[in-house]
Parts: C-alpha cells; sequence; structure tokens
C-alpha cells in the first residue's frame, strides 16, 4: 500500500510534548524568536505524559524567594537519597532555575495552595508544594503550544537520523501518524528528546484485566532511551530502576500522606519496623542510612525485609490522621486529582482510611530519569558549573552532536519531578538554541536511502500480518508472527524473573543476567516477526521494541556494576553489599547498533558540593 510521505523541516525538533517537552519548546521560541520550533507527540500534548491526569504536588521547588532551600541543599538530598551517586552539575543546575519554572506556571493559571498563615506556598515536605492539579497538564501545554511554530500531535517517532556527512551528527527523526498511517520525515539541525520514562519493562503487580493500571503512566514506553540507545548516545545508571512505596492495588502516591498529612507505617501488630532494620541496613550501606530522610531505596529495604520476616501486611496508620476532617479531605483529594483509581478501588474494597489503616506494598520496577532514581542519557553539563570531563558540548547535549534531552531522558539528576523535567526542558532548548544559532550555514543533511529504508522497516509489521493472518491457526495463536501484547508478555517475565522483578523478591546475580540476556536476544530475533493487524497496533509494535532495547540496557547495566548500591531497588546476590572502593562511579554503555554489541565502562562521580 502506497503512503503519503510528509517531511517537515525545523531547526529545532522537540521528540515529546510532556513536561520536558512543553519547557523545552516554550524556551525555544524566548531565545530563538525567528526559529522554526516544532513539537511532535505520540499523544495529544494537551493530555499526554505522566501528569496527564493531573498531579497534586509540585515535588521539586528550592523556595528561594522566602530562604527556605538554596540550591546546594537540593544536591545534598539528592546525592543521600541515591546513595552517593548523582550528577552534582546537572542537579544543580536545575535546582537554580526551577522556581522561575514554578513562578511561570503559577503565572499561566495552575492554581497553588496557600498557607493561610504565612502567604507563601502551602508546603507539603520540605521541598514539596500542593497545587490544584487536575488540570496542571493542559495549563502547561497552552503554553508550548503558543511558543512552537508547528506541534504535530499523533505522531510516534520510532528512530532518529543522522546527518548523511558526519556520522555523529543527528539530523532529524522518523515516525508515523497513528490515526492517518502517514509517514513522516522530519528534518531538523538539533533534536531535544524528551519522550518520557518506562512502564512496563518489567511485569506490573496487575495483571490480566488490571494490567493497564501502574503507578508510571501505561504509555511510557522508553522511547526517551531507545531513540539515543539506537543512535550511538551513551546511556548512564540504567541498573538505577525505581521500585516505589505505594498503596496498594491502585499504586497511589504516598508522598502527601507521609509528609503533609504525618502519616506513618508500622506491621501488621502495630509495630514501628523501620527501627528494626536500621542496623542491619547499615552493615549493608554504611553511614547513608543515618542521613535524613532515609533514602527512598533504603525504605524499601525495611520494608520488604519486614515481609519477608512474615509480619505483613505493612500498613499506612491513616486512621488518626483522617480524624482531621481537613486532612481526611485532603488524602481523598490528592488521589481524585492525580490518582483516581485509588479512590476507586478504597471504594470498591470497603477501605475508608479512616476506619481502615490501608495495605502498602512496592511497585514493580520503573525506569526513570526524574523521580527517586537517575536513568537516562549521559548529557554534558552546565558551561560554568560543570567539572572539565562533563563538559564536551552544549548543555544537555548527549554523545551525539545536535541531540539534546530533558526530563527522563537525561542520566543522573535525580528529584527533578514534573518542575525539574520542564526547567531541565527549558535549559536544554536554550543550549539548542545556541548550538543551531553557531552552526551557520553548515547544516545536517538527510538521506533518502536512510529514511526509506526505515520507512520499510516501520510498517513490515502491519505485512507481516496482512500475509500471516491467512495462518491463524486458532484466535490469537499464529505461526508466523508475534502479536505486541504477546511479545510485551514474554519481555515482562524475562525481566521479572532474571533482571530482578517483583517475583524474584528483586533479586538476580551474573548466571541470571546472563540468561536474561540470551533470552532478551531470542525476543530480539522474533521481533521482526512482529505483526500488526491496524495502526494501534503498530505503535503498540513500536512501543515494544523500544521498551526491548532500553530493557537490554538496563540488563547490560545490572550486570556490569558488581555490587547492591541501592537495596529495596533492586539485589545483586553474588555482590550483597554496597562497595565505595570500587563502584563509587557512574556506569557509562555505548550500543553498536550494526553489530548489537555493548561496551561498558565507568566514570568518575565528582563531589562538587561539600
Ligand atoms: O508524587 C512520545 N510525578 C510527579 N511529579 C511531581 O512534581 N509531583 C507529583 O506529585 C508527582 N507524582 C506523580 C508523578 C507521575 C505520575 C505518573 C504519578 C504521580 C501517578 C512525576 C512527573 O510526572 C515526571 O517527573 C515528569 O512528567 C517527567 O517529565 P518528562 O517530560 O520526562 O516525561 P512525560 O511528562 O511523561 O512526557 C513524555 C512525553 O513523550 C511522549 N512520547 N512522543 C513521540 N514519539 C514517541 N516515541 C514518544 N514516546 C513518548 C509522551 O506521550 C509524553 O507526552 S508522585 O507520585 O511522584
Ligand atoms: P511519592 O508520593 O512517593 O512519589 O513522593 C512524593 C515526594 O515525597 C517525593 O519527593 C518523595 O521523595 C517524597 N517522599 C515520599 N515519602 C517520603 C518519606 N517517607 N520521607 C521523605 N520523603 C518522602
Amino acid at each position: 500500500m502506497s503512503r503519503k510521505t510528509v517531511f517537515v523541516d525545523s531547526d529545532i525538533l522537540v521528540v515529546g510534548g510532556g513536561m520536558a517537552g512543553c519547557g523545552a519548546t516554550y524556551e525555544s521560541r524566548y531565545w530563538g524568536r525567528d526559529l522554526k520550533i516544532v513539537c511532535v507527540e505520540k499523544a495529544n500534548i494537551e493530555r499526554s505524559g505522566a501528569v496527564a491526569q493531573g498531579l497534586y504536588a509540585i515535588n521539586c521547588y528550592m523556595g528561594m524567594q522566602w530562604g527556605e532551600n538554596q540550591p546546594e541543599d537540593h544536591v545534598r538530598y539528592a546525592r543521600n537519597d541515591l546513595m552517593g551517586l548523582v550528577r552534582e552539575d546537572l542537579g544543580y543546575d536545575i535546582a537554580r532555575h526551577v522556581d522561575a519554572t514554578v513562578h511561570k506556571f503559577e503565572e499561566w493559571g495552575l492554581p497553588m495552595m496557600r498557607d493561610p498563615k504565612t502567604g507563601r506556598y502551602q508546603r507539603e515536605g520540605k521541598w514539596q508544594i500542593m497545587i490544584h492539579g487536575e488540570s496542571y497538564k493542559p495549563i502547561v501545554a497552552e503554553a508550548a503550544r503558543k511558543a512552537a511554530s508547528e506541534i504535530h500531535n499523533r505522531i510516534m517517532v520510532t528512530h532518529l537520523l543522522m546527518d548523511a556527512k558526519r556520522p555523529n551528527r543527528v539530523a532529524g527523526a522518523v515516525g508515523f501518524n497513528v490515526r492517518t498511517g502517514d509517514f513522516y520525515v522530519f528534518r531538523a539541525k538539533a533534536v531535544i528528546v524528551a519522550a518520557g520514562g518506562a512502564s512496563h519493562i518489567f511485569k506490573p503487580r496487575a495483571v490480566g484485566e488490571g494490567m493497564g493500571r501502574t503507578w508510571y503512566a501505561p504509555w511510557s514506553s522508553a522511547s526517551a532511551y531507545a531513540l539515543p540507545i539506537l543512535a550511538g548516545a551513551k546511556m548512564t545508571q540504567m541498573e538505577n530502576r525505581i521500585v516505589l512505596t505505594r498503596f496498594k492495588d491502585g499504586y497511589g502516591p504516598v508522598g502527601a500522606y507521609f509528609l503533609h498529612l504525618k502519616t506513618y507505617t508500622q506491621n501488621a501488630y502495630g509495630q514501628d519496623y523501620e527501627a528494626f532494620w536500621r542496623d542491619s541496613i547499615e552493615k549493608m550501606v554504611g553511614d547513608y542510612v543515618n542521613h535524613h530522610p532515609v533514602p527512598t531505596c533504603l525504605r524499601n529495604h525495611a520494608l520488604l525485609e519486614e515481609l519477608k520476616a512474615g509480619r505483613g501486611p505493612i500498613r499506612m496508620v491513616t486512621k488518626e490522621a483522617f480524624k482531621d476532617p481537613h486532612k481526611e479531605t485532603v488524602g481523598w483529594e490528592n488521589f481524585l486529582g492525580m490518582t483516581i483509581s485509588q479512590a476507586i478501588v478504597w471504594a470498591s474494597q470497603n477501605i475508608d482510611p479512616k476506619e481502615i489503616n490501608p495495605e502498602l506494598t512496592t511497585s514493580e520496577p520503573y525506569v526513570m530519569g526524574s523521580h527517586a532514581t537517575c536513568s537516562g542519557a549521559w548529557a554534558s553539563g552546565p558551561e560554568d558549573y560543570a567539572p572539565s570531563e562533563y563538559q564536551w558540548g552544549y548543555n544537555r547535549m548527549m554523545t551525539i552532536e545536535g541531540l539534546f534531552g530533558a526530563g527522563d531522558t537525561i542520566g543522573g539528576t535525580a528529584h527533578k519531578f514534573s518542575s525539574g523535567s520542564f526547567t531541565e526542558g527549558r535549559i536544554a532548548a536554550k543550549a539548542a538554541v545556541k548550538y543551531v544559532n553557531e552552526m551557520g550555514q553548515d547544516r545536517p543533511s538527510v538521506s533518502e536511502s536512510e529514511y526509506e529504508a526505515l520507512r520499510q522497516v516501520i510498517y513490515q509489521p502491519l505485512e507481516n500480518y496482512r500475509i500471516g493472518r491467512n495462518e491463524i491457526v486458532a484466535g490469537t495463536v499464529s505461526p508466523s508472527f508475534l502479536q505486541p501484547l504477546q511479545g510485551l508478555q514474554r519481555l515482562e517475565k524475562i525481566m521479572d524473573e532474571y533482571v530482578g522483578g517483583i517475583s524474584a523478591h528483586y533479586t538476580t546475580n551474573e548466571p541470571m543476567l546472563t540468561r536474561g540476556l540470551e533470552l532478551l536476544g531470542m525476543l530480539k530475533e522474533d521481533l521482526a516477526h512482529l505483526g500488526a493487524p491496524d495502526l494501534h497496533q503498530l505503535q503498540r509494535a513500536w512501543e515494544l521494541q523500544h521498551r526491548v532495547l532500553a530493557s537490554e540496557c538496563v540488563t547490560q547495566h545490572t550486570l556490569f556494576r558488581q555490587e547492591t548500591r541501592w537495596p529495596g531497588y533492586y539485589y545483586r546476590g553474588d555482590f550483597p553489599k554496597l562497595d565505595d572502593n570500587d563502584w563509587h562511579c557512574f556506569t557509562l554503555s555505548q550500543y553498536d547498533r550494526e553489530s548489537g554489541r555493548w561496551q561498558m565502562e565507568k566514570a568518575p562521580v565528582y563531589h562538587i558540593i561539600d
């Protein structure tokens, strides 16, 4: 079938219109008044990405105008939470600019809660402020819409394009319209990848009819990692997958409960278990456990150990806080504005948190760069702050010329959340505009043979189905093609069992990882036989391709780091302790798409702030 090819030329192409992508689009216009700025999004930026259903808090706000925190404090906080390993230059860069971003959100109409006594933003915790955020995403999207030359919604980007003249320079991207099927060729001088994190890499706790329910958005499909990986960009800390403590079955976040409502946890017998585990944790990881707040992974670890000791379930003590009608309202509204399904689960399971303390559990792992975790691309740092080894180009440029990133895409910078992701988009955009301006007449060129070859590959699953459907044996069983959902479930099972998912109590070791890689290799071979009956399934097929490549990267990193740096996120059974002598470093990987091989190396962690 012949398909229309649409060419879109731009100076700056933003891939993904979530928090970071909207920030990048907005800021590109500020610095590049006359530039052509295009944002391409697989859904519709109005309600796309992790903030689609709203948020109840902005988790990264310094409050410098009131002297509440300084950027250095945030770096110290994120550093301890990540057990010592963060890119302090990148984190500092976000922290010094994030307040200005939040002030813009308020100016654009985001309703902020205020402390009636002080008039300041209502604090949920030291870093978190509370918002009426059901419409957070449409408000942020409006700013991007007004700034962009063009927004292309409903186009899934599948591959980046490289410059025909210079092998390590980006030249654009290709994708397809998930509604019309048209093939899109985006040619650009600079590309900013802001395509979010990854859920459904590991088997979720909610399976069958509930599999759409995960904590991180089910449509976060690892494009942020697969696109740069395939182009040969270096990735960092991909082993640092995050596990979240969440309310059971609905994955409702716990931050507002712990920090604002001052609820606390206890085991089935009403005991405070965290204190029991402090000494044994100190033996595993040293002094990191003695800082406040206790690192997120170690809080998970205590919960998991308590469950293994047979004293579950773990409950959040809500009965006391919910006696206060104001707190009760906040508790429910928190979910109605952010994770409605948690409120529905409670209603359906007869859980009134005023009468019953609800259960907590730990989620399946996710791959992200913006929460209490820092997986992602290895990026050049700010000129005025980054050590020379972290500077090879423009701020937030990856190891590919002209390829920038922000938000979940960029590694090493934990605790940026929604506001920090938008801020990092702005930072990346400012640098990308500079890059484009300094490029002058020397623009990248796209070769027709490259995008024509990709067109063939992209639509192949439709062809596989068209031919193979005649052989369908029964229902979904076909001898010649694999459906995207079947492939996804196979991926999740491999990752779950071999790479440290829920069924394995997050534990793995070298033999398991080695076998996992073999099985992932076989899955990759079979992906050439994906079959898609329609455009929706074609999108699923490409989301699966991206997830598999990111999963392989996670597995390679997990194998490379021979220690257990983040107990509670995952355990290397063969190296059960944190090892600061050999592994106080970043892990880096680089994929060679010709050979399919991964090159691993260590990079130093520089402590810039005391
Ligand atoms: O408390 C393609 N997050 C929270 N952040 C906060 O600040 N406060 C909270 O209260 C937060 N909580 C929370 C959060 C997330 C979720 C799901 C819940 C609760 C239930 C985290 C933030 O949301 C997160 O840090 C940022 O959104 C990250 O920003 P970014 O831009 O890196 O990712 P995105 O917003 O998901 O956007 C990605 C976009 O890319 C699109 N996309 N487009 C084209 N082609 C492709 N191949 C693409 N692949 C993806 C996506 O559609 C999306 O628009 S709490 O629980 O932590
Ligand atoms: P969550 O709802 O778990 O995504 O967390 C929201 C915010 O609160 C994040 O900044 C978390 O790091 C923080 N947070 C959650 N629980 C705790 C806790 N028990 N102690 C300190 N900070 C927390």
